[in-house]
């Protein structure tokens, strides 16, 4: 006997591609490589590759020692969290030692490295910044998720925690959103941003347009504008989440 998959085992993935949402889970993920990152296995879970995504959201996956070559980031402005491992990002002459949690934001025009002493991974969303007339450019941030605000939110069931300043210089938002167990959204949203939604702990059900699917820690979920949404807390511990919005621009 092999242990090859079985056709069984292919049919019983998760992961799918639907009109208005994919589901990436952690066994569809294929190894893939991106230039200037060595000893990085950086894996995209949206780009404009996939449905309609005006931004990029990867996985690197660092080995002990892994690191970019050159800067990173021209050309977009950028966000990295810290998933596990810990992370030296260096940007504008300073560098910046992110442990699990933390996270750097920097505005287009400020490029960064990255480099990482032992395994880690770290999620990077980036974007082309939308600049509106009239309205100051964004700043850097670095901060970590223990830091910030969690504001009570009764509509999710839970917490929700902005990372990332919500004034009208920045066009994206990170939130890091937590769930009370067995909690659930009180509306079903439908709403014109796009969202990058990576699962860091616990469970639940998602309402996702015309389908119910699981998801669990490590699941990606892209989500179009419009695509309706509403989120069920299952398991026994406390699910969060990491969401990408845009925010504060129409699209146009
Ligand atoms: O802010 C949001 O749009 C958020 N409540 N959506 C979500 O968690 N799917
Ligand atoms: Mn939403």
């Amino acid at each position: 006997m092999t242990d090859s998959p079985s056709v069984h085992q292919v049919s019983a993935s998760r992961g799918r591609v639907r009109a208005a949402y994919t589901l990436m889970c952690p066994e569809n993920l294929v190894e893939n490589a991106l230039p200037h990152l060595e000893g990085v296995n950086a894996m995209p879970l949206a780009t404009p590759r996939s449905l309609p995504a005006r931004f990029g959201e990867y996985l690197l996956e660092f080995e002990a020692g892994g690191r970019s070559t050159r800067p990173l980031g021209a050309g977009f402005e950028n966000f990295l969290y810290v998933l596990d491992g810990q992370g030296l990002v260096s940007a504008d002459g300073v560098s910046h030692t992110l442990e699990p949690g933390g996270y750097a934001y920097f505005p287009e025009g400020v490029e960064f490295g990255i480099e990482t002493p032992g395994a880690t991974r770290v999620l990077w969303v980036k974007r082309r910044y939308e600049p509106v007339d009239g309205v100051a450019a964004p700043e850097s941030v670095v901060g970590h998720v223990d830091d910030v605000v969690h504001h009570p939110d009764d509509t999710i069931g839970g917490t929700y925690a902005p990372l990332l300043p919500l004034d009208e210089r920045y066009d994206m938002a990170m939130n890091f959103m937590r769930f009370d167990v067995g909690s659930r959204f009180k509306m079903v949203e439908v709403h014109h941003q796009e969202h990058g939604l990576y699962m860091l702990e616990g469970e639940g059900v998602y309402y996702l347009g015309d389908d119910h699917v699981e998801v669990s820690a490590g699941d990606f979920v892209y989500m179009a504008p419009y695509c309706p949404q509403s989120f069920y807390a299952t398991g026994s511990a406390r699910p969060s989440y990491l969401l990408y919005k845009d925010i504060n621009r129409d699209g146009f």
